[in-house]
């Protein structure tokens, strides 16, 4: 019975934050409204990813399409889409997306409390050969009433109220944490629905895989160097773990969320920062780390603790199952 129970009782995205929400007897729906709009945008993109093959066809016709306008790339197209979703809901202030040099501020007839902050499509260089690509979200709350201010965003990742991403792959997955745990939510394309699929995700506490671009070890400083030729050479008598890299965060991320692991985004002579953007690459993908049970660490202290300064600043990123980050950390620590 409990099986039939499970086919027709199902739990859409929508359902399970409106049950969750309902727990804060404070809650206006805000959030669940706010929800819809991204989850909106996320279907949009699936559908544009799944179609981005045969799109070519129409560009082949000339270029241009009916309305004369040159064809919009895929990043372009997400980009506005979330935006316009997001600004109508009506309950947005501050938008930064991985798209826009400046923030976004909400005209005051269609301003809310929360601050979203981006990457719509994460990953693009993955576009046109049919690789998972996602889009990446955090979200800040503006407490008290004041004229929202670009410091508002420019906040500590532990100061989110959520964060999620979703993923356009061999199916469409929308992972998510209000806070209290992280659950994944699959697109049934029938339903045109997310369903939950993955409930209460925790992160194996050790890992078998580590997924870095090795193409930059050259440039590598001391403890990121001593960590990868662990992996392959373990001196403990452990196995050797397993490299996969996809060179797209978000598959990467849930890869190593699922089957545990670690991802590593490190500094490197070329780029002293890394390469990741924290406010919408590296802090919503440590938060769900964090609520799943495992652990984000930039090199110097732990990812939700940073500062950022600017809405693009990078950090270098060390993400996935406890054990695996503790080590990290080790060889961070003996170096100084
Ligand atoms: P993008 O925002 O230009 O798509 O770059 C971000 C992507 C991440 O998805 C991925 O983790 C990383 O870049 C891969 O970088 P690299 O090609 O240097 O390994
Ligand atoms: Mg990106």
């Amino acid at each position: 019975h409990s099986a039939d129970a499970h086919r027709t009782d199902l739990m859409t995205i929508t359902r399970f934050v409106l049950n969750e929400q309902s727990k804060y007897p404070e809650s206006r729906g805000d959030f669940s409204i706010l929800l819809n709009h991204i989850v909106l945008g996320c279907k949009f993109v699936c559908t544009a990813v799944n179609k981005a093959g045969l799109a070519k066809l129409i560009g082949l016709a000339g270029e241009t399409n009916v309305q004369g306008e040159e064809q919009k790339k895929l990043d372009v197209l997400s980009n506005e889409v979330f935006i316009k979703a997001l600004v109508s809901s009506g309950r947005t202030c501050i938008l930064v997306s991985e798209e826009d040099e400046e923030a976004t501020f909400v005209e005051r007839s269609r301003r809310g409390r929360y601050c979203v902050v981006f990457d719509p499509l994460d990953g693009s260089s993955n576009i046109d050969c049919g690789v998972s690509i996602g889009t990446i979200f955090g979200i800040y709350m503006v407490k008290d009433g004041h004229e929202p201010t670009i410091d508002d965003v420019l906040q500590p990742g532990k100061n989110m109220i959520a964060a999620g991403y979703c993923m356009y792959g061999s199916s469409c997955t929308l992972v998510l944490s209000t806070g209290t745990g992280v659950n994944g939510f699959t697109l049934d394309p029938s339903l045109g629905e997310f369903i939950l699929t993955h409930p209460d995700i925790k992160i194996p506490k050790k890992g078998k895989i580590y997924s870095v671009n090795e193409g930059n070890a050259k440039n590598w400083d001391g403890p990121t160097a001593k960590y990868v030729e662990k992996c392959k050479f373990p001196t403990d008598g452990s196995p050797a773990k397993s490299l996969r890299y996809i060179g797209s965060m978000v598959a990467d991320v849930h890869r190593t969320l699922l089957y545990g692991g670690i991802f590593l985004y490190p500094a490197d002579k070329k780029s002293p920062n890394g390469k990741l953007r924290v406010l919408y690459e590296v802090f919503p993908m440590s938060f769900l780390m964090e609520q799943a049970g495992g652990q984000a660490f930039t090199g110097k202290q732990r990812a939700l603790d940073l500062l950022p300064a600017k809405i693009h600043d990078r950090s270098p990123i060390f993400l996935g199952s406890y054990d695996e980050v503790e080590e990290i950390k080790a060889l961070y620590a003996a170096e100084v």
